[in-house]
C-alpha cells in the first residue's frame, strides 16, 4: 500500500488549473457513487473544464432522475484522453470495473473516498475515513472553488449523503452530516421526491424478489448473526431481469439483538457477494480477508465457490470474530476468587 498523504490542496490546485477531466466510480454505483460525480463534473462545468463522466455500467433506474444523470455514459473508449482522471467513492482502482490498466495510464489520477480500505492508488488522494459519505467530502469543495451550491448540485449530494447514512440511521452520521444535509435542503431541493425516487421507484418483481430473500432469513445459534440468500432460483421465480438486490440488507440490519448481517446474492454458479452490518465488529477487516473491503460498520466482498459453501465459511468467520471481540483479553485479564 502507498502511502497515506492527504494532497486535498494539490487537488484543488489541479482542479483550478487543468483542463480536462474523466470522472468515473466504481461499478454496481450506489448514490454516493453517483451523487459525488454528478456534482463533481458541475463543479468543474463551473470553472469552465471540460469534464466527461463514463462509468463501466448503466446508472441504477432509482438514481436517474438526478440532475445531470444523462450525460454519464457507459464504457471508456475516449475519442481524446482528458488530461486528469478522478475517481470518487472507489476504494481501489479494480472496483471500477473497466480497463484499469488503461485507466492507470494517466498522469494525474484524483482519488477522493471515504473507505476506510482505500489504498491510495491515485497520484493525488484525499481519503477521509471519518466522513459518513464522499459527497460530504465534495460539499466544501464548491465553498472554496465557486462561492456554493446550488440547486442541482445539491440534490446530487443530499443524495450521496442520504444514502450512505442510510437515511441518517447510521452511526457514521454526525452533527457535520446534518448541517451541511440542512445546508443544501436550504437551497430548495425536496426531500420527500428525492427519498421517493431513491427508494421507491421500484416494480413488482423486485419487491417479489426482497420477500423470496428475507423468507430465507436464518439466525447463528446465539442470534447474534442473522442473514439472507438472493439466489438465481429467486431471480428466475421473481421474474424479469431484476438484479437490484443490493440493499436488501437494509431490512434486517438494525435487527433485535442481532450484532452481524449479512446479505450473500449469488453472482453466479460460482461467485457469491457478501454484503456485511455491524454495530460491534469491524466487518472491514473481515471483508479484507477476502479481497473486499470497505467500512468498519459496512462492507462487502466476492468470494469464490456455490452457495453453499461460501455460506458455512462467512458465518463460521464471523461467527469467530464475534467470539474474539467478546473473549476476556488473556493478557491482563483478572482473575476472581
Ligand atoms: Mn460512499
Amino acid at each position: 500500500m502507498k502511502e497515506k498523504t492527504n494532497d486535498r490542496s494539490r487537488i484543488i490546485e489541479t482542479l483550478r488549473e487543468k483542463p480536462s477531466f474523466l470522472i468515473t466510480s466504481h461499478n454496481s454505483p450506489c448514490g454516493d457513487a453517483i451523487g459525488s460525480e454528478l456534482a463533481m463534473s458541475f463543479l468543474l462545468e463551473r470553472l469552465g473544464k471540460e469534464v466527461i463522466v463514463r462509468n463501466s455500467g448503466p446508472v441504477p433506474r432509482n438514481l436517474a432522475f438526478l440532475p445531470g444523470a444523462d450525460k454519464i455514459s457507459c464504457g471508456f473508449e475516449l475519442q481524446k484522453r482528458p488530461q486528469v482522471l478522478i475517481l470518487v467513492d472507489c476504494a481501489n482502482i479494480d472496483r471500477v470495473g473497466g480497463p484499469s490498466q488503461e485507466l492507470r495510464e494517466f498522469d494525474t489520477i484524483i482519488n477522493i473516498d471515504h473507505h476506510v480500505s482505500n489504498d491510495y492508488f491515485g497520484t493525488l488522494n484525499y481519503v477521509d475515513a471519518d466522513a459518513a459519505s464522499t459527497g460530504e467530502m465534495i460539499f466544501p469543495l464548491f465553498e472554496e472553488l465557486v462561492g456554493g451550491v446550488r440547486q442541482e448540485e445539491a440534490a446530487c449530494l443530499y443524495t450521496s449523503i442520504l444514502t450512505d447514512t442510510g437515511s441518517f440511521h447510521h452511526a457514521v452520521t454526525k452533527p457535520r452530516t446534518h448541517e451541511i444535509a440542512a445546508h443544501l435542503l436550504s437551497k430548495g431541493i425536496d426531500p420527500s421526491s428525492i427519498a421517493r425516487e431513491v427508494y421507491g421507484n421500484f416494480g413488482i418483481a423486485s419487491r417479489k424478489l426482497l420477500g423470496l430473500a428475507l423468507s430465507s432469513i436464518q439466525l447463528s445459534g446465539d442470534g447474534e448473526i442473522a442473514w439472507i440468500k438472493v439466489t438465481g432460483e429467486m431471480y428466475r421465480e421473481a421474474g424479469g431481469q431484476e438484479r437490484n438486490a443490493h440493499d436488501f440488507i437494509d431490512y434486517i440490519y438494525p435487527m433485535k439483538d442481532v450484532r452481524v448481517s449479512l446479505l450473500l446474492r449469488e453472482l453466479d454458479e460460482k461467485n457469491v457477494k457478501v454484503s456485511f452490518r455491524s454495530n460491534l465488529v469491524d466487518v472491514n477487516q473481515i471483508a479484507q480477508v477476502f479481497g473486499g473491503g470497505g467500512h468498519q460498520r459496512a462492507a462487502g466482498c466476492t468470494m469464490e465457490g456455490i452457495m453453499a459453501d461460501v455460506e458455512k465459511t462467512i458465518v463460521k468467520t464471523v461467527q469467530k470474530s464475534l467470539d474474539d471481540k467478546k473473549a476476556p483479553k488473556a493478557f491482563g485479564a483478572t482473575t476472581s476468587l
